[in-house]
């Protein structure tokens, strides 16, 4: 049995997955929500919660299965907790949804050209990137107790085990990385001021990062010889690598609170290009490159929904898809990658302001902001998948959408219609599959390509297909 910790932004879950007879079968044992904190020292996650909810996840998944043998952990990218010299964390790890960064990416661009910085990272430009983040850093007293520079994933397992480490795909979004060399990069290291004893070395997905420790077997009823296992603990990449395709020629999304949009190359596109339509390299597992831009996702809708809750009107999510559904086409749509969408707080007036802004009438009832924020996903979707095609001259047949967004019916057919594809949906539980599949390939208990992986997932899940039934709209 394996176990997959998988943390998103908005909800984490521990996963027992096994495999027999070449099919891969899961159960969630533990279910805990996330989300940023906010506190007088700006927004944070509260990891210590986070961690011990991974222990009850593990103290559970243990009493219903003793056999496990190996821990996979992904979460989404870019954020890190700093750890002084006696490996304590120093405070709560800061939420990319905190805006503090917007000095310190005028200072590193002062101190290096964004061209000349893709052409080293490849990395789309988002204000949150960790070089900007560390660098935001340097200005709190904090920053001199410093010792070590951990990606979350990479937190959480050495809690577990006490072993320090990273993987390149996580490694890959921190803009930190070299995406030729898949090393860090001493141009960005010195850029961002940053002595390489600060990170942990970059190993590849499947590697066993150690043993878990006796307390920690002691807190869950796990064997002292279970291993953590690295896997692609970018959660993104996680995903993409269990993307059901059995051929070539798909696109991908990874819908859940974020949108990751794109396709997977053999090498990194570091063209002008490239940068001008903001696209990223982010590393896959067995060396693959995901070649995505980061579009908006359902985190409109959520904080949408958070918003109305706080104010009184509850909203059952379920009503709202099928009112938004009801609702003709040709509505008002907003750029859901905006910036200005990022940050908690009132989201049904930004969205408001942002139609008006582009002359269009503002959505008024939470059913029509619904259908703004789907119809507005579709386009993005749609959009970012033509670019994709054009900069890397790989033609693309279907789309694969994988994750939380799968299961949202209205905007998997309003993706057929606005890409002319047909879209294929499923599995939603992507990122911990593919976060147990490489586990299970590095314990040899399946072997293979990423290719014959994907066999297995396409094996293994329901999916459902969407035609486009509208023409696709003009890009
Ligand atoms: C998705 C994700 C995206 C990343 C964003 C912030 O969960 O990991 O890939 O851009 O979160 O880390």
């Amino acid at each position: 049995m394996f176990a997959a910790v998988d943390i998103g932004a908005s909800g984490g879950r521990v996963i027992a997955g096994q495999i027999l007879d070449g099919m891969v079968t899961t159960e969630v044992v533990h279910r805990f929500d996330n989300g940023p904190v906010e506190s007088p020292a700006g927004l944070r996650w509260d990891l210590t919660r986070l961690y011990d909810q991974v222990i009850i996840g593990l103290a559970e998944l243990t009493r219903r299965y003793p056999d496990v043998i190996r821990i996979g952990i992904d979460t989404w990218a870019v954020d890190y907790g700093l750890l002084d010299s006696d490996g304590h964390l120093v405070e709560e790890p800061h939420s990319y949804r905190d805006s503090r960064t917007t000095d310190a990416v005028a200072a590193v661009h002062d101190r290096i050209d964004p061209a000349e910085l893709y052409t080293i990272t490849g990395l789309q430009f988002l204000p949150f990137n960790t070089i900007y983040q560390v660098v935001a850093e340097q200005t709190c007293p904090v920053w001199e107790r410093v010792a070590k520079i951990v990606l979350l994933p990479d937190l959480l397992a050495y809690w577990l085990t006490g072993d320090l480490a990273t993987d390149v795909t996580n490694a890959s979004t921190t803009a930190l990385m070299d995406a030729t060399t898949r090393d860090w990069s001493d141009r960005l290291l010195e850029i961002a001021g940053l002595g390489r004893d600060l990170l942990p070395p970059i190993e590849p997905a499947g590697s066993v990062r150690g043993r878990i420790t006796e307390a920690v077997a002691e807190r869950t009823g796990l064997g002292t010889d279970v291993v953590v296992t690295t896997v692609g603990s970018h959660d993104t990449a996680s995903a993409v690598a269990a993307v059901p395709a059995t051929e070539k020629g798909f696109g991908y999304v990874s819908s859940g609170t974020w949108s990751l949009v794109g396709i997977e190359t053999a090498d990194p596109i570091l063209t002008e290009a490239s940068r001008a339509a903001n696209f990223t390299n982010e590393g896959g597992v067995d060396g693959r490159i995901r070649y995505l831009r980061n579009e908006g996702g359902l985190w409109l809708l959520q904080e949408s929904l958070r918003h109305w809750a706080k104010t009184g009107h509850d909203h059952d999510l379920g009503e709202l898809l099928e009112q938004a559904a009801a609702l003709p086409a040709g509505g008002p749509t907003i750029d859901v990658g905006a910036e200005e969408f990022i940050a908690p707080g009132d989201m049904p007036s930004r969205i408001g302001d942002a139609c008006r802004r582009s002359g269009q009438a503002a959505p008024e009832s939470p059913a029509a902001i619904t259908r703004c924020v789907l119809d507005s996903l579709a386009a993005a979707y749609a959009r970012t998948l033509h670019e994709a095609t054009e900069l890397s001259g790989q033609e693309v047949d279907r789309l694969h959408i994988v994750g939380g967004g799968s299961q949202n019916e209205l905007l998997c057919q309003l993706t057929a219609d606005a890409t002319g594809l047909p879209v294929i949906a499923g599995p939603i539980e992507a990122t911990a599959l593919g976060n147990l599949l490489v586990q299970a390939r590095s314990h040899g208990m399946v072997s293979g390509s990423l290719e014959d992986l994907r066999r297995i997932v396409a094996a293994s899940s329901s999916l459902t297909r969407y035609e486009p039934v509208d023409r696709p709209r003009d890009l």
